[in-house]
């Protein structure tokens, strides 16, 4: 199996990219993100909660989010690796992740680090607000999504860095680019 972590800021690209690299390397594309915008979707009770937390630019509880990947990690248990998207986004997240795949002896081989300046960023998700509807593509949230992502969800590369598995990847310049430099670490782990 092939674990990988795709981790970065809000707009860092981790959506764009994981879909340009599932569809190379047959992964299972876990976006916590995703999962959750379902919820509040379809008006389920976990996305009327996690709703609440997402409008206002905060990470949704550890509790909820850890629960909501350990089901699907059990729903693919044939799967080749996994690709996590937006997750882990708290130290505690990445403890549980790494408890999770000890059961099935296949721990996460690389984590690859989005690095995108926070004009940038900031541009981006203002961008895509224009085109997307989502309620948290805004100004206001953005500014605290960004800030959610210094106080608790930076600490997580250096929890990756202690266990050597964090590249650090240039986040600016086209798609197929970037792309093509994460491939070059994804290929090098491969061999
Ligand atoms: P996510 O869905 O993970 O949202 P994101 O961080 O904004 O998106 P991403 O980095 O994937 O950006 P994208 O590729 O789309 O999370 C949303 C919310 O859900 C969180 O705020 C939180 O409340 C909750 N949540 C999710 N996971 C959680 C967890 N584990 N724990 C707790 N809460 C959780 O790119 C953004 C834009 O940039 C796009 O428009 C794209 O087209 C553009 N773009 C991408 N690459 C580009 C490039 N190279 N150049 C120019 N533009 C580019």
């Amino acid at each position: 199996m092939f674990n990988l972590v795709l981790f970065g800021p809000p707009g860092s690209g981790k959506g764009t990219q994981s879909t340009n690299i599932i569809e190379k390397y047959q992964l299972v594309h876990i976006s916590t993100g995703d999962i959750l915008r379902a919820e509040v979707a379809n008006e389920t009770p976990l996305g009327v909660e996690a709703k609440k937390y997402m409008d206002q630019g905060m990470l949704v509880p550890d509790e909820v989010v850890i629960g909501m990947i350990s089901s699907k990690l059990d729903a693919t248990p044939d799967a080749k690796g996994f690709i996590f998207d937006g997750f882990p986004r708290t130290v505690a997240q990445a403890d549980a992740l790494d408890n999770l795949l000890e059961f099935k002896n296949s721990p996460i081989n690389i984590v690859l680090s989005l690095m995108v300046s926070e004009d940038e960023l900031k541009s981006r998700l203002i961008s895509r607000g224009e085109v997307s509807g989502r309620s948290d593509d805004n100004e206001d949230v953005i500014v605290k999504r960004i800030k959610e992502y210094h106080a608790k969800t930076s600490p997580v590369a250096d929890y990756y860095k202690g266990k050597e598995k964090l590249v650090e990847i240039p986040g600016e310049g086209t798609v197929d680019s970037i792309f093509n430099a994460l491939c070059a670490e994804i290929d090098a782990k491969l061999d």
